[in-house]
């Protein structure tokens, strides 16, 4: 088989990849490992900058995520018994994020791919990689396919970052003393907005799905497992960390969806070896405190089809020469907006009084403060 661009990793990077190449008249093949309804179904981010909206729009997917999508124009920082409102209408008038889960997304693009007769391959095995240097292709499950560039979309435990050279990318690399509990539970949420609870007992967070859905999570050790926290012991955490201020009442219900996710930093540089372009989780990871993973997956991608574009239409190889160098600005701005948050909400150390005194006074400060309230919502909301 050929195809111009081969494609591991039917996740938000890949999808998006493969229907903004199409748009283009650029032909690509989608290799996964896991099963159509397993990618459909895998709960993980839940918040779509301005900037990832916008282009999910103009690319045509964007029909359902304007219907359902639902815009948010603030969060709430929680700490000590009060509540601060981040007003990004007021900071930052016309730009809001949209709270819409991956997976609708994913389900989006995927219906889009195969209506557009794209070639998706779910369930496939033992994908490897193999002449990166000068004419790639790709063999899976006994079958070879032949293409111009290989996009590695596989995350951050596929075979693409292996598959390059040892020696030739450098890795930078933070793990967190903790990691997240996230649950799905069906109950309205509990407030308009999202949440984000700073308390000695842990960081906790509200967020949403739907009217009828909430999304929470709750910092916890970082080898914890989900069947350490029956239900009972959730709702009685989550109380513990959201019910703080008077006249707030969380609300409770069926929690169907429990998963622990760890917390890390981590990026590859350079993003791109020979014919293979890293994007998304196979080249960075962030801690989801700041909501960017899933942003910086489309990001990379809208400048690797671009540059895609450029390569297949004129020839030219410089725009995808500077592929990485044009990611990597935006992938550390949203690395340090990552850390930041995490730091200032979640408990470290916990007989470190200073330090936890130098967290109160921070959040004391970015919400008392125009010009610090507006830093958290330029970066929250999505850099241009
Ligand atoms: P993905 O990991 O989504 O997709 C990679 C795809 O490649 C997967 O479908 C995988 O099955 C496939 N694959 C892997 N190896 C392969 C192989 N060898 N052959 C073929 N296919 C292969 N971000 C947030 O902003 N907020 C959150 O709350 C949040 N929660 C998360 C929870 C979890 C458990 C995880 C793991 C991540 C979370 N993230 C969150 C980050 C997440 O949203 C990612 O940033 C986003 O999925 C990135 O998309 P992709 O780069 O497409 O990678
Ligand atoms: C989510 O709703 O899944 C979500 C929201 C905000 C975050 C992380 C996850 O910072």
């Amino acid at each position: 088989m050929r195809t111009q661009v081969g494609i591991i990793g039917a996740g938000p990077a890949g999808l998006l990849l493969s229907h903004l190449l199409h748009l283009r008249g650029i032909s690509s093949v989608v290799l996964e490992k896991r099963s159509r309804d397993h990618v459909e179904r895998r709960v993980r981010a839940g918040v779509l900058e301005h900037g990832t909206v916008d282009t999910l729009v103009q690319a045509g997917v964007g029909a359902r995520l304007l219907r359902e999508g639902l815009p948010h124009h603030g969060i709430e920082l929680r700490y000590g018994a009060e509540s601060h409102r981040i007003a990004f209408d007021q900071l930052l008038p016309g730009r809001s994020i949209t709270v819409y889960g991956q997976q609708e997304v994913v389900k989006d693009l995927i219906a889009a791919r195969l209506a557009a007769g794209g070639d998706i391959r779910f369930e496939v095995t033992d994908v490897a990689l193999h002449a990166l240097e000068d004419r790639p292709y790709l063999t899976f499950g006994g079958e070879r396919l032949d293409c111009d560039v290989i996009a590695g979309c596989d995350g951050f435990h596929g075979v693409s970052r292996p598959a390059v050279p040892d020696g030739v990318l450098t890795t930078y690399e933070r793990a967190y003393p903790f990691a997240w509990l996230g649950i799905l539970a069906r109950v309205p949420p509990s407030a308009e907005e999202l949440i984000y609870a700073r308390t000695d007992r842990g960081f906790a967070l509200h967020s949403m799905r739907s009217p009828e859905v909430s999304r929470f999570y709750l910092q916890v050790p970082p080898d914890t497992s989900a069947d350490d926290w029956p239900d009972e012991r959730i709702w009685a955490e989550l109380k513990a960390r959201l019910e703080t201020v008077p006249g707030f009442t969380l609300a409770t219900g069926e929690i169907f969806d429990k998963g622990v996710t760890p917390m890390r930093g981590f990026v590859t540089e350079p993003m791109q070896y020979g014919r293979l372009y890293l994007a998304g989780d196979a080249a960075h990871i962030v801690p989801p405190t700041g909501a960017k993973g899933l942003n910086l997956a489309v990001a990379d991608v809208r400048v690797l089809a671009e540059a895609l574009d450029a390569f297949f239409a004129t020839g030219s190889a410089d725009l995808l020469d500077g592929y990485s160098r044009a990611c990597l600005k935006r992938v550390w701005r949203a690395q340090h907006f990552s850390w930041w948050m995490t730091t200032l909400l979640h408990t470290f150390d916990t007989d470190d009084d200073y330090g936890r005194r130098l967290q109160v006074s921070h959040l004391d400060y970015v919400t008392a403060s125009e010009a610090a309230a507006t830093t958290l919502a330029e970066n929250y909301v999505g850099l241009p």
